[in-house]
């Protein structure tokens, strides 16, 4: 085994996979992975439970909770309405601190591959504050279909961190689910931060890679994403 960038991680180097969406395996060591499953068992704990969410006459079959806001189909809620009407937590300052350092290490990376004063996720990393927290969990057959996170006002990037089982993640275009696409294998530990140019583009999981999940992860089986964002919604 290894450290951050030990044997496992030599062959993942960090990526610019198109202008705004910078990949860095293994931003998370073993025992952070381990802090931030422990901290969403206890936010899974209530007053929202995991739960499926409901899409149309249909559920999610991953199983997810937040803080800041309630995701639902048709925008963010104070309150989990359709699942036990309680109010959500507040974030938690780890999390506010999280998608800083996040922020900024996707900004280091795509300013060593582009032009160091273009903009890439259009946000100061200091001022990027997460205002909602979205914690999908997936059993070894859950799914994600392709869509675009469109319900926040703000335009800042999305901060997506994966622990557990690896997934086949896959990263589309703006314009529409279909190809072109390009799959990726996203391992416990990886950040992913999508901004700019990336913001708006389809993406989904098509299927999680059971039993690769490390065995000092804090998770046996399934995947856990954590997504941080700025939604800019009023308070
Ligand atoms: C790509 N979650 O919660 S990572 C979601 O891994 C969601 O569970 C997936 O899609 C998961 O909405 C994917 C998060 C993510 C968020 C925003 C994006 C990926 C994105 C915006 C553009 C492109
Ligand atoms: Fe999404």
């Amino acid at each position: 085994m290894s450290g951050l960038f030990g044997p496992a991680e030599l062959s993942r180097p960090p990526q610019v996979l198109r202008p705004g969406a910078v990949w860095i395996p293994g931003f998370l060591d073993r025992a952070e992975q381990r802090r931030i499953v422990a901290d969403c068992r206890e936010i899974g704990r209530g007053p929202v439970p995991f739960h499926h969410t409901p899409i149309g006459a249909h559920q999610m079959s991953t199983k997810s909770t937040g803080v800041g806001w309630h995701w639902t189909q048709d925008g963010y809620r104070r309150r989990a309405d359709g699942i036990n009407g309680r109010e959500v937590l507040a974030v938690p300052q780890w999390m506010v601190d999280l998608g800083r350092r996040a922020v900024a290490a996707a900004a280091a990376v795509a300013a060593a591959h582009e032009s160091a004063d273009q903009e890439i996720f259009g946000v100061d990393p200091a001022a990027f504050t997460v205002d909602v927290a979205l914690i999908n969990f997936y059993a070894p057959t859950a799914q994600m279909g392709m869509h675009q996170d469109r319900h926040e006002v703000s335009s800042a990037p999305i901060v997506s961190l994966s622990i557990g089982d690896a997934c086949t993640f896959r990263f589309g275009n703006t314009a529409h689910r279909n190809r072109p696409y390009t799959d990726i294998q996203l391992a416990s530990g990886d950040l992913f931060v999508f901004g700019g140019p990336s913001r708006l583009a389809f993406h989904g999981v098509p299927a999680i890679r059971p039993g690769t999940a490390p065995a000092d992860c804090g998770l046996d089986s399934g995947r856990l994403n954590l997504t941080l964002r700025h939604t800019g919604l009023p308070a």
